[in-house]
């Protein structure tokens, strides 16, 4: 199939995994079109069966907003037409589904062709910033028009119908993770320079936005360091990141945690981790944990949104309810001292990892492609 997929090119999780899914389809012999306005972060591969299309968006005095969905749209209309694209695959709702219908209708004009658009939904195009009245009407109609809607987790499938009026089937598809990738024997001297002494360490990734908590993660480690020597590492930049660092101060924890920034290599940093700490206000899925799982790290985690699809109570890991820091303190600090439970439960994270492996979840979007392959 030609697909074309249109993603954020940013560390999100949706441009993360609509990058994965198509490194996967190409590797399956598709043929995939990704159309974005900047190499996404994770295409970091030569595939001769990967194409890369800008959205180029001209300035022009007159604008204070160019108009970055008209260029959009106007590139996949050229990308299916040039390429012949079979169908286009759009992750996360705005702008990407509505400049979707678009070029759908322009194509159908010129050419009588119906190009299926598929949409995933990933989470914030429903929870956070797409249920706002300035983009509400929008959303409703370009996800209606889909030719078919998919979500990450069940929570976001019903919370998709709880506010918006959807008058179409949402299939589930669970996010997934290349596990063999995450899978690894962690670096001794990465160890050795992070955790010096054989300190337990715990890590957060994310874009340190407002509904990550950061500063949970801060208490919560703040509370493991009183009990035992440990470290933490902080990947990833947002917002909240300035705040945060100032708490560790606060709190005379600095030299126990480091922020390590934006990171490619995240196999490599979630491979000397003990415990990854996610206490969100809400996550559709929580890619960033599953990714954690399949590096054999425990996840103690809120039990917002879908969490609770991957990460099973006391197995795989611990959650707590939002903003329940003594909670998700006391599950860590039970758990680093007891290592053998530690092993166990680091050995079902990865298990559970291994069910919402690549190798399962790519088949299931090649059968919704198929049924949408040339319909028109
Ligand atoms: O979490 C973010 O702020 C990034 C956001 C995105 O769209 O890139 O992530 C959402 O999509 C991910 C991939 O499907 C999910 O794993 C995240 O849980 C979801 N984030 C939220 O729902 C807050």
């Amino acid at each position: 199939m030609r697909i074309g997929i249109v993603c954020y090119p940013t560390f999100g999780g949706s441009g993360v995994l609509a990058t994965e899914l198509g490194k996967a389809l190409a590797d399956e012999g598709h043929q995939v079109h990704f159309i974005t306005y900047q190499q996404p972060v994770r295409l970091n591969v030569f595939n001769a069966n990967i194409f890369y299309h800008e959205v180029r968006v001209p300035t022009y005095p007159l604008f204070d907003y160019p108009p970055y969905e008209v260029a959009l749209a106007s590139t996949m209309v050229d990308v299916i037409m040039n390429h012949d694209l079979d169908l286009l695959h759009v992750h996360y709702a705005i702008p990407h589904a509505s400049a979707a219908y678009m070029a759908k209708q322009i194509v159908k004009q010129k050419t009588n062709r119906n190009i299926p658009v598929i949409t995933t939904l990933h989470g914030t195009d429903i929870t956070l910033v797409g249920k706002d009245k300035t983009y509400e009407p929008v959303v409703t109609f370009s996800i209606n028009e889909s030719d078919a809607i998919t979500a990450v987790s069940q929570n976001l499938r019903e919370e998709t119908y709880k506010f918006f009026p959807i008058h179409k089937d949402i299939e589930v598809i669970h996010n997934f993770v290349d596990v063999s990738r995450f899978n690894k024997k962690p670096i001794d001297a990465f160890r050795k320079v992070i955790a010096p002494n054989g300190e337990k360490i715990l890590i957060h990734a994310s874009n340190f936005r407002k509904v990550k908590r950061v500063v949970d993660v801060i208490h919560v480690f703040s509370a493991v360091r009183k009990q035992m020597p440990a470290k933490l590492l902080m990947v990833g930049d947002g917002p909240e990141r300035p705040g945060t660092e100032e708490l560790t101060r606060e709190l005379g924890i600095e030299d126990d945690v480091r922020f390590l920034g934006k990171q490619e290599q995240m196999e490599d940093i979630l491979a000397v981790s003990d415990v990854f700490l996610l206490p969100s206000e809400y996550e559709s899925f929580g890619l960033a944990a599953l990714e954690a799982m399949a590096a054999r790290s425990v996840v103690i985690s809120s039990n917002a949104g879908g969490l609770s699809e991957i990460n099973t109570q006391g197995e795989t890991g611990y959650m707590a309810n939002v903003g329940d820091i003594e909670a998700m303190s006391r599950f860590a600090i039970d758990l680093l001292r007891d290592d053998q439970k530690l092993e166990q439960m680091k050995e079902a994270a990865y298990q559970q990892a291994c069910r919402f492996d690549i190798k399962n979840i790519i088949p299931i979007y090649e059968k919704l492609y198929s049924r949408f392959c040339r319909m028109g």
